[in-house]
């Protein structure tokens, strides 16, 4: 790397959804300072503190810098430092002999929130090495939405940030702390300040709820039954998009029919919301020309996600807000390489009926096996056993729902691999694991096959500390040791010149340009029809047996409910100042937020005797942890809200312990899982609190 100080242009990476260009400045090979890019087309200068820690991330002391290997029990934190042949052999090894003994099958590739590029490869090795079972988060991420939409319009609705809209919905979605979907939430301020009015749909007065026109503060878990509400307002009151419903919907009768019963004295009853504001707020979205609505994980993440969706995207068609700027819009992707062609999709043509969870009605379009099915298949070897698996960029023992049964299958398993970039406690449970390099460490491409219409560089401007090497270099030299080698690549660098290449650009050109964004196109629908059976907007489903659904959405009570022993409503949402378990061990982001809190209203701190900052011990039907108390009115007396991700990193080789304390995880559960994707219920939990001064 250069002596000197030099300033560069790059994308922000692995600190949420959002994709800030950023100025970078390295030194001897250091970053020594990042900010926000003037021209970024997302952010226009904004970043955020976790964007500008990305330094301190580099230099940070607590980085695995070198390969290691398990050399007492599992999880005793024995370790001896490793070559790196040394730690793909035994990879390899490993991987292969389930292989060898139980079948391709046995063995699972695991993925977390996607990074970048890695996601795609590790797919790709799974498909070589022969293995449909890719694991991945997205039953309680993106899957329930994007494949909801697909089914009703052909499409995943974005919302169109990027043009004027009358009225921005905001749907369980907190994008000033989450950046969700790529949007910038400075791209929502700049919407705002052009006129477009605001609703924020959430149980908590979040900053954007307090400057939102409409503030909808509804009981978690009933989004569904408030749709249904507004759905009723809006066909009663004929206000709806009668060309768009007449030319372009089936189902719109029968829809009609079924919401009479939804009316907003019921949607009042069941969401807490005032019966007047629901019929304003419904009044509100069916007049604005156009709305758009971001929906986030709240409305996804619980077993009956794909009747709320079904609902959401109803809304939308009924109102005329598909595929129009400024509306829910499919966005245009740039041309690159498909990424089906890139995970050799082809190799494993039956892998449907060959992975863990055959049976899911919506599966054939979610590429990925929801993380219940692998520890069921782990533990009680049911469809079959699977026997080993390979981690990245993932931390289950915080993020899947139900932490003890995670730490169950870990233990179970012949065989554990991990690359992270610091040792977590999943990580604390290998046979292997990897050092892995991270942002601004390697070229990457960011927002690749996640449809949202723009895909960003994220050229290498430091090497990475020790021995640190990208996920993608990683499975490059597996797929070599494990699969037919001339299915892979003589570097990394290869890999993204064959994604960009039908772009026209190669990297260099790709770098120089900083983005690559889709033609965008509108009402495309008026040529082609929606991609559906019907070729229309199916609000009514003739196939919904085959989905295991009604053929129209029902509103269905949270699957945990309250009762005098469990009175309060757990819900949760993620910290602005880390991503799910992530980052707890960089300083700068640690002093801004240095424990676990959970949000609790005054009357009901008071009536349980707990003060602000005290110790609470939060217990489910589940488990229980503790947290801080953060006494606030910014969410109703009978909800409650913890954060999700907390482990205590500082506790070094006790971590194994520390992960249990604070987990929200330990609070879920996963035997109630939603038909359709498999999803477990993180939102609407019932609770008690207790004050830990009091046991
Ligand atoms: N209760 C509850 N559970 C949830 C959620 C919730 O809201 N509530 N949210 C869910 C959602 S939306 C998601 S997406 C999942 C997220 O689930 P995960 O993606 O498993 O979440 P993280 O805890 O951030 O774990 C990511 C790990 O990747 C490591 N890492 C960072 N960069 C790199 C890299 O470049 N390479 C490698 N190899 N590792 C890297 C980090 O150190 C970290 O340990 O959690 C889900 N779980
Ligand atoms: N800082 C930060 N940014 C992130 C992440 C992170 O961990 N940290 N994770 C990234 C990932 S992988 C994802 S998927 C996105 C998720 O992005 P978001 O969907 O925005 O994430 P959340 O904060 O989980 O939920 C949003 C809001 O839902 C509210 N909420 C809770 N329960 C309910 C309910 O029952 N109904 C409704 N309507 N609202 C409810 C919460 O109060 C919260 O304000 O964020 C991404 N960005
Ligand atoms: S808002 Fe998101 S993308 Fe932008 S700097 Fe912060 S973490 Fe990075
Ligand atoms: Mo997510």
């Amino acid at each position: 790397m250069a002596n000197d100080m030099k300033w560069h242009k790059t994308h922000c990476s692995r600190m949420d959804h959002g994709g800030c260009a950023l100025h970078v400045k390295t030194r001897d090979g250091k970053i020594t300072n990042v900010t926000g890019d003037p021209d970024g087309v997302l952010n226009r200068g904004y970043s955020c503190a976790k964007g500008r820690a990305l330094a301190e991330i580099h230099e940070s002391p607590h980085r695995l810098k070198t390969p290691m290997i398990r050399t007492g029990p599992r999880g005793a934190s024995q370790w001896r430092k490793a070559t790196w042949p040394e730690a793909l052999d035994a990879t390899a090894r490993g991987l292969d002999q389930a292989r060898q003994a139980y079948g391709a099958r046995s063995v699972a590739f695991c993925q977390g929130m996607p990074k970048g590029l890695e996601h795609f490869a590790l797919i790709r090795l799974a498909n070589t090495f022969g293995s449909p079972n890719v694991v991945a988060v997205q039953d309680v991420c993106h899957a329930p939405r994007e494949l909801t939409g697909r089914h009703m319009c052909g499409f995943y609705p974005v919302a169109d940030v990027h043009r004027s809209s009358d009225l921005i919905v905001l749907w369980g979605s907190n994008t000033r702390a989450t950046n969700e979907e790529g949007i910038i939430n400075s791209q929502i301020t700049a919407r705002i300040r052009q006129g477009a009015h605001l609703m924020v749909i959430d149980p908590r007065k979040t900053a954007l709820a307090r400057q939102a026109d409409f503030h909808l503060q509804l009981r978690p878990g009933t989004d569904c039954a408030l749709a249904l509400g507004f759905l009723h307002v809006i066909i009663k009151e004929d206000l709806f998009d009668r060309h768009f419903v007449q030319n372009w919907c089936t189902g719109f009768d029968a829809l009609a029919a079924h919401v009479k019963a939804f009316d907003p004295q019921w949607a009042a009853s069941v969401t807490g919301v005032d019966k007047a504001q629901i019929i304003s707020a419904a009044r509100a979205y069916s007049r604005a020309k156009p709305a758009c609505t971001a929906w986030g994980n709240a409305i996804e993440q619980t077993p009956r996600a794909f009747d709320t969706i079904r609902c959401i995207v109803s809304l939308m068609a009924v109102c005329g807000n598909l595929d129009v700027p400024g509306g829910n819009i499919r966005a245009a992707e740039p041309r690159l390489l498909a990424p089906a062609k890139f995970v050799r999709a082809d190799l494993l043509p039956d892998k449907r009926a060959q992975c863990l969870n055959p049976a899911y009605p919506t599966s054939p379009m979610l590429m990925t096996v929801p993380p219940a099915f692998f520890r069921r298949a782990v533990i009680e070897h049911t469809p079959y056993p699977v026997r080993a698996a390979y981690m990245q960029c993932t931390n289950p023992m915080l993020s899947y729902a139900d932490s003890e049964m995670t730490r169950n299958a870990l233990l179970k398993l012949d065989f554990l691999a991990v690359a992270d970039v610091v040792m977590t406690p999943t990580a604390a449970l290998a046979d292997v694991v990897l050092p892995a390099a991270t942002a601004f460490e390697f070229n990457d491409i960011g927002h690749y096959g996640l449809g949202h219409g723009i895909v960003l560089a994220r050229p290498k401007l430091v090497d990475p500390p020790g021995q640190c090497r990208p996920d993608m270099a990683v499975i490059n030299d597996l797929g070599r040791r494990l699969t037919d080698p001339d299915l892979w690549f003589d570097n990394d660098q290869q890999i993204l010149e064959s994604l960009i290449a039908p772009s026209g650009h190669n990297w260099e050109s790709f770098v120089e340009t900083g983005f690559l964004a889709g033609e965008q196109k509108f009402r495309v629908y008026e040529k082609k029809g929606f991609s559906t059976r019907s070729g229309r907007v199916e609000l009514a489903m003739d196939n919904a047996e085959s989905l295991e659904a009604e053929a129209l959405p029902q509103y269905t009570p949270p699957v945990d409910p309250t009762d005098a022993n469990f009175p309060l409503l757990l819900t949760s949402a993620k910290s602005p100042n880390y991503l799910h378990s992530s980052y707890r061990w960089v300083k700068s982001l640690r002093r801004r937020e240095p424990v676990p809190k959970i949000q609790i209203h005054p009357d009901t701190a008071q009536a349980l005797g707990i003060a602000d900052g005290s110790q609470v011990r939060i217990e489910t039907r589940n488990g229980a942890i503790v947290q801080t108390a953060l006494v606030t009115p910014e969410i109703a007396p009978e909800v409650v809200c913890a954060v999700h991700g907390w482990w205590f990193f500082e506790s070094g080789a006790h971590r194994l312990k520390s992960w249990q304390s604070s987990n929200f995880n330990m609070l879920t559960s996963t035997e109630c899982l939603g038909s359709q994707f498999g999803t477990p219920a993180l939102r609407a939990i019932a609770c008690r609190l207790v004050p830990v001064s009091s046991l």
